[in-house]
């Protein structure tokens, strides 16, 4: 099929509201010009995030209504861990209230405070970099140089360069490596896959050492789905089956279940290690709830066990990633600087090339996300040096080399003319880039600012 044609119809709608650029200057002013701090009545097209914002199937909905919500030993949590073996291969699960939950277990788990330990991993993630260093671990990245390029073309971005991790195991000692986090697809990197053929040989190096090796698998159907369509010899593999390979390379994993898993809260701690499943278990009832439950309610739990088994449906992923590539390729064609190869969650447009006449410090990625919503309701998020923070030990900003703004394809929620319509608006804007100026950080909070610092117009 050359259409890239919904393979669902619409059952229910959800009204949304054109706004009058005076409402989007009150608005905006309002949220010190952080699309985090908008209110969703003021957002015409919301893409910034896929996280939590899925539609959910009829499937989905009639499963809530099958929740068990039993204190201890609900049905769902079963249905759930169920689903998490049959799909992931991991034959044990904690369910915890969001990704992040479950970042925190293991890094409490696996990194000792005071050992001097090291998390590498293919690039940061805001929550993930956060949690190991809470925990006492210094992270480092071990991706490919490719991946901090965003005009570098490749077919996986996201791998991690053998070299650099082999380089921080021979400076430290394998001893002292906690773990290594893999994260399938990289989200900051622009939603880039890593090759099953990286994954391989990141699993051999680890285990000859005996280095655990983890995986943030939060959206690894999508990189699934990049390996089916560009690895040699998986053309013809169904994306379950290609999932179930990639899994088999990792100790557990962290899932957050807003995105992959189609629901709009939950996610899970999956391993192989009865320790470490024991572990697991002992501090969830510390920080979440009984291990039957994690932080979610047994209808978020049975929502998921359903969206689990719908997630690697390939006409679903590929719908999904194809329009995502239809709004990319649309900002492309009309010379938009982006980053390249489109990734899978979402096109993150490239606001150092877009605004080269501001300089990184006056945060040109923020101001360029305050400007799209301004122009048409779209609400984008930030992803440069804003979300990179500071360094702990300078207290200097962290100045990443991509300055983005992300553009993320909620899943299954909206149409092709949507995309349409967010195109023709970042067209416009770059038609008049030259008079975009940048901003002042007027509030920061103490960590993960981006969700929370305010912002007003430099003249
Ligand atoms: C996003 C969301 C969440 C996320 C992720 C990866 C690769 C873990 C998590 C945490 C939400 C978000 C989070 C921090 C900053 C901005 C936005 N990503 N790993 O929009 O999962 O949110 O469930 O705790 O992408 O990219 P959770």
């Amino acid at each position: 099929m050359t259409i890239n044609v919904e393979p669902y119809r619409i059952k229910a709608v959800e009204p949304m509201r054109v706004t009058t650029r005076a409402e989007r200057q009150a608005a905006m002013a309002e949220a010190g010009f952080n699309t985090f701090l908008l209110r969703s009545e003021d957002v015409f097209i919301d893409l910034l995030t896929d996280s939590g914002t899925s539609a959910m199937s009829d499937s989905q909905w009639a499963a809530l209504m099958r929740g068990d919500e039993a204190y201890a030993g609900s049905r769902s949590f079963y249905a759930l861990e169920q689903a998490v073996q049959d799909i992931y291969g991991f034959p044990y699960m904690v369910p915890t209230h969001q990704g992040r939950g479950a970042e925190h277990l293991i890094s409490q788990i696996l990194i000792t405070p005071g050992a001097g330990q090291y998390t590498p991993g293919n690039m940061y993630f805001t929550t993930t970099r956060a949690h190991q260093e809470l925990a006492g671990a210094t992270f480092v990245d071990i991706v490919g140089d490719k991946a901090h390029d965003p005009t570098a073309v490749d077919a996986f971005k996201g791998d991690i360069d053998l070299g650099k991790l082999d380089a921080l195991v021979r400076e430290v000692g394998a001893e002292r490596i906690a773990y290594v986090n893999v994260a399938v697809t990289v989200n900051l990197a622009g939603g880039q896959p890593v090759s099953m053929a990286n994954l391989r040989a990141v699993r051999d190096y680890c285990r000859e050492r005996g280095i655990i090796v983890w995986s943030d698998a939060t959206r690894c159907v999508e990189n699934a789905y990049f390996i089916q369509q560009r690895e040699a010899g998986y053309a013809d593999t169904p994306v379950a089956e290609i999932l179930r390979e990639m899994m088999s390379y990792f100790d557990g994993c962290t899932m957050s279940g807003k995105k992959d898993n189609l629901v709009n809260i939950g996610g899970f701690l999956a391993m192989r290690d009865p320790d470490l499943l024991q572990k697991a278990r002992s501090l969830v009832v510390l920080y979440e709830g009984m291990p039957s439950y994690g932080g979610m309610a047994g209808r978020d739990m049975e929502a998921m066990s359903v969206g689990i088994r719908e997630m690697v449906d390939d006409a679903y992923i590929a719908h999904r990633i194809r329009q995502v590539e239809y709004l990319g390729t649309l900002i492309d064609e009309a010379g938009v600087p982006i980053v390249k190869p489109i990734g899978g969650h979402g096109v993150f447009l490239d606001a150092r090339a877009f605004l080269p006449h501001l300089a990184q410090d006056v945060f040109p990625a923020q101001a360029l996300a305050a400007e799209l919503y301004l122009d048409s309701g779209v609400r984008s998020m930030e992803r440069g040096i804003v979300s990179a923070g500071r360094d702990p030990a300078t207290g200097d900003h962290r100045r990443p080399k991509l300055e983005l703004v992300r553009l993320t394809v909620p899943r299954r929620v909206y149409t092709d003319r949507h995309m349409e319509v967010v195109a023709e608006s970042v067209v416009r804007l770059f038609e008049r880039r030259g008079e975009i100026r940048g901003l002042d950080m007027v509030y920061e909070p103490a960590t993960l600012r981006f969700f929370t610092a305010r912002f007003a117009p430099l003249r």
